[in-house]
């Protein structure tokens, strides 16, 4: 899509990209994302696929945005639905090593996470696979070119804890999920994969 196209706000979105998953395949919004979190909200993460989740919220209480609360959660890859990515279902096994690459395109130092994420309760499945509690995405290293490449590459290890849990698609996703504390800016993307129960 041409820029000048775009709304305003998709484009004010286009031009503050941070950072995503760029491999293995990010979970992204179809249809099935615009039924449950309506247009405006699928506009702009079309147009930025970095878009921070407090700049979403505004976009769905606006009237007859056809963002709804009940199936759209935004603070769960950004309320990007499972029914949308069942093409892109990643099969692992439990104790796997899973390389993770992260486009990072406009730092704000902060913490982060990368985690496997039960989608019913949106809660985190164990403890964090890989954390960084502070200095991820700073300034000051990445303007000078010395972000340490293991905060964009990097290979989590799939538990061996899961049991049943993620056999299921769409029942887990590895969440990789950063927080930007100067900036009060939260990006999430999500890989949707299963593990096989032993
Ligand atoms: C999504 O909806 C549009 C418009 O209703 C339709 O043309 C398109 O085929 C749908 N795409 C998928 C993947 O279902
Ligand atoms: C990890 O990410 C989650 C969101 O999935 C967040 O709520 C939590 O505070 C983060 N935890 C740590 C230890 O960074
Ligand atoms: C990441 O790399 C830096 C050096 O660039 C090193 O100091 C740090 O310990 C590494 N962190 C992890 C979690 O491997
Ligand atoms: C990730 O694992 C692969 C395969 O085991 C290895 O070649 C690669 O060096 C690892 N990457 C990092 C950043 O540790
Ligand atoms: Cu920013």
């Amino acid at each position: 899509m041409q820029p000048q196209l775009l709304p305003l706000a998709a484009l004010a979105a286009t031009v503050s990209a941070h950072g995503y998953i760029s491999s293995p395949y990010m979970r992204a919004p179809g249809n099935a994302t615009t039924a449950a979190c309506g247009q405006s909200i699928v506009a702009a993460i079309v147009a930025d696929k970095t878009s921070h989740v407090e700049g979403l919220p505004e976009l769905g209480a606006a009237a007859g945005s056809g963002y709804h609360a009940e199936s759209c959660n935004l603070w769960l890859c950004r309320g990007v639905q499972f029914a949308d990515n069942v093409a892109h279902v990643q099969k692992y096994t439990p104790g796997q090593s899973v390389n993770i690459q992260v486009a990072l395109t406009i730092p704000h130092v902060g913490s982060a996470n990368v985690s496997v994420v039960d989608t019913r309760t949106n809660e985190i499945v164990g403890e964090p696979l890989l954390s960084w509690p502070s200095g991820y995405a700073d300034e000051q290293a990445f303007y000078a070119g010395e972000t340490p490449v293991n905060q964009t590459d990097f290979n989590v290890t799939i538990p061996t804890t899961l049991g049943s849990q993620c056999a299921d698609a769409g029942a887990c996703v590895l969440q990789w999920w950063w927080y930007g504390t100067g900036a009060k800016q939260t990006y999430e993307s999500c890989v949707d994969f299963t593990v096989a129960a032993a």
